[in-house]
């Protein structure tokens, strides 16, 4: 399988998130790539460092405009945020309608939470990681063979006007938008089975008919991001399936089989899969109990669905076992 990757990645390095007024070590760390591409060393798989030239650029900039804001996107791109990383202390109340141009109020206009920070580098960094989906996306198509983009920072949390959970640009939204530019015939289905709802893809694309936005994560009453992924809510294409911390490699394929079912049903021509390894029975941050050889088997019966895929890397923080639980589900496609 491709495997893409971006070398710049590493300049992407928030050292905190501030959780509960503390100042954390930041777990979405290089770290994370580093040991995923360590763990692709002894395997057939094919890695490249993939770098947008000015005209992928352009095209790129121009499909993140499909998906975030005008503002937003200016507000990433043009800020001065300097070398140091800053946090949103203070958000919208009341009326976003009456805004502030000082700079703690824009970049808490434009956030969800304290866990994101932004830095000179952080527009460019995204930038190339939603890159990868772009380029995997393209290479699905031309090649109808499933592709891998090891994204960082990753992207499922990113929203049309907001940045949080550590995701800045909506990278499975960016797969996602390829393929409807490429034909208004594709149906489109995204499967997140990151650990945390995904919250960004049911936001950009939730009344979208074509594109059925599909989630498997943990209960919101007890996880991040809270405010999202119950059962029921007011999307016209959308399926969330909630699961209790705690939950079994079994539960969990019963509840993969019903999302797979959506899918099918949905006549899903193409299929983006946000992949996060934070389900596992390690995460530091997770609460599933997932073990390694079981993404395997997630991964053959996605692969059932014999449809073009591409796949996008979202969470995972125990470093330790990221590699191999990333290998171990690509293995399930070949
Ligand atoms: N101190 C993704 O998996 N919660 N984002 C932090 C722990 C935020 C996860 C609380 C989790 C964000 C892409
Ligand atoms: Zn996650």
């Amino acid at each position: 399988m491709n495997v893409f990757y971006n070398s710049l990645h590493n300049q992407h390095r928030p050292p905190n998130e501030i959780f509960d007024g503390n100042r954390d070590p930041h777990q979405e760390v290089p770290e994370r790539v580093d040991q995923v591409l360590r763990a692709l060393e002894g395997t057939e798989h094919l890695v490249s460092d993939a770098q947008p030239n000015l005209r992928e650029r352009q095209a790129l900039l121009g499909m993140l405009g499909q998906l975030h804001t005008s503002e937003y996107l200016k507000f990433l791109q043009t800020t001065n945020f300097g070398k140091d990383y800053v946090y949103p202390s203070v958000f919208p109340y009341r009326n976003e309608a009456q805004s502030s141009a000082h700079p703690v109020a824009q970049r808490g206009l434009f956030s969800f939470d304290t866990y994101t920070p932004l830095n000179n580098t952080t527009f460019e960094t995204a930038l190339c990681s939603a890159y990868l989906a772009q380029h995997a996306a393209i290479e699905a198509l031309n090649s109808n063979e499933v592709q891998y983009a090891l994204c960082r920072p990753p992207g499922h949390h990113a929203e049309p006007a907001h940045m949080g959970g550590y995701c800045y640009f909506n990278n499975g939204g960016v797969a996602t938008q390829t393929f409807r530019n490429a034909n208004q015939q594709n149906r489109i289905a995204i499967l997140d089975i990151d650990f945390h709802h995904g919250n960004g893809a049911e936001k950009i694309f939730g009344e979208i008919e074509e594109v059925l936005t599909v989630s498997i994560h943990a209960d919101p009453n007890k996880k991040f991001p809270f405010f999202s992924g119950q059962v029921t809510n007011a999307y016209v294409s959308n399926r969330n399936f909630p699961l209790p911390l705690g939950t079994t490699n079994s539960q969990y394929e019963q509840t993969l089989k019903l999302a797979l079912e959506a899918i099918r049903k949905h006549h899903t021509t193409h299929l983006v899969v946000c992949f996060g390894a934070d389900t596992h029975k390690s995460d530091p941050i997770g609460g599933f109990l997932l073990t390694t050889d079981f993404y395997t088997e997630v991964a053959r019966q996605i692969r059932a669905l014999k449809i073009p895929t591409v796949i996008v890397q979202e969470g995972g923080y125990n470093t330790a076992s990221l590699g191999e639980n990333v290998v171990a589900f690509l293995t399930g496609f070949i």
